[in-house]
């Protein structure tokens, strides 16, 4: 027979710690930091020490019967190095009650949660058109883990901007011809990244966009000069910057095409 018993409460020595606080950790914000340093005030009463302990669980007391953790007499506490358990995103808590002279345990005060993250985003890839006479193109991402994304022209996690991560986005190639690099940096919250890229050639001078430099975009260039032109041009396929397409495009066709350099 397994018998209960209620401990009617009594007056206790010691109140709750208070103004529990993390100088490195902001409450439910991740952090790739993965040692977690608590500081606390003196509650009311005679403390002689208090009884501490970090884990995953939101709810926890101490008392007579369970006073697990640690037994501290300053009043400050550093968690273990979590980074060992690899967190990706784990909420860690942070549990305290005051002890007085005789061993009596005061009310258990739990903070948090401190989310830990030490595992950038993990099976990244971008997906973009190999070939493309279109500066604007459409680039697939895809990458776990991750929130936030910051797509470059120049360098990983340089001269862009970082957004909030979607499947699919829309990124303006450099200006010229050729093979283009587009650099793709993924991010978690806490700032973990991970990087990927995408190789892009830019065909200039494809006045059809047929994303083939050929004769016919020689001939539609002068058939714009000239007013007969049918079909709208590409407008990406001015490669002089003026706006138009006319006798520089169709000079800068023929001579691409001679020399087979695309
Ligand atoms: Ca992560
Ligand atoms: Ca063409």
């Amino acid at each position: 027979m397994i018998m209960l018993f209620i401990v009617p409460a009594v007056a206790q020595n010691v109140g709750e710690v208070p103004d529990i606080r993390s100088p490195g950790h902001g409450s439910d914000i991740p952090s790739k930091v993965s040692r977690i340093d608590i500081i606390y005030d003196i509650p009311e009463g005679d403390p002689y020490g208090y009884f501490v302990l970090f884990d995953t669980n939101p709810g926890h007391t101490f008392d007579g019967l369970n006073p697990d953790g640690e037994y501290v007499t300053r009043r400050s506490f550093t968690s273990p190095d979590f980074a060992e358990f690899q967190p990706d995103d784990v909420a860690y808590y942070f549990h305290i009650a005051a002890a007085d002279g005789k061993g009596e345990i005061g009310p258990t005060v739990t903070a948090g949660p401190y989310r830990i993250d030490v595992v950038p985003p993990s099976d990244v890839g971008v997906t973009a058109p190999e070939v493309t006479s279109v500066r604007t193109v459409t680039l697939t991402l895809r990458a776990e883990g991750a929130s936030e994304v910051h797509i470059s022209n120049v360098a990983h996690g340089e001269g862009g901007r970082w957004k909030n991560l979607t499947g699919e986005t829309e990124w303006e190639l450099s200006p010229g011809r050729g093979e283009k690099t587009v650099y793709v940096r993924f991010s978690d919250l806490a700032g973990n990244t991970a990087d990927t890229s995408a190789v892009i050639t830019f065909v200039a001078g494809d006045v059809d966009g047929n994303v083939v430099l050929e004769p016919g975009d020689a001939v539609t260039a002068l058939q714009i000069l000239t007013g007969t032109a049918t079909d709208k041009p590409n407008p990406d396929a001015d490669v002089n910057g003026d706006g138009r397409i006319g006798t520089e495009e169709a000079v800068y066709i023929l001579r691409r095409i001679s020399d087979r350099t695309y």
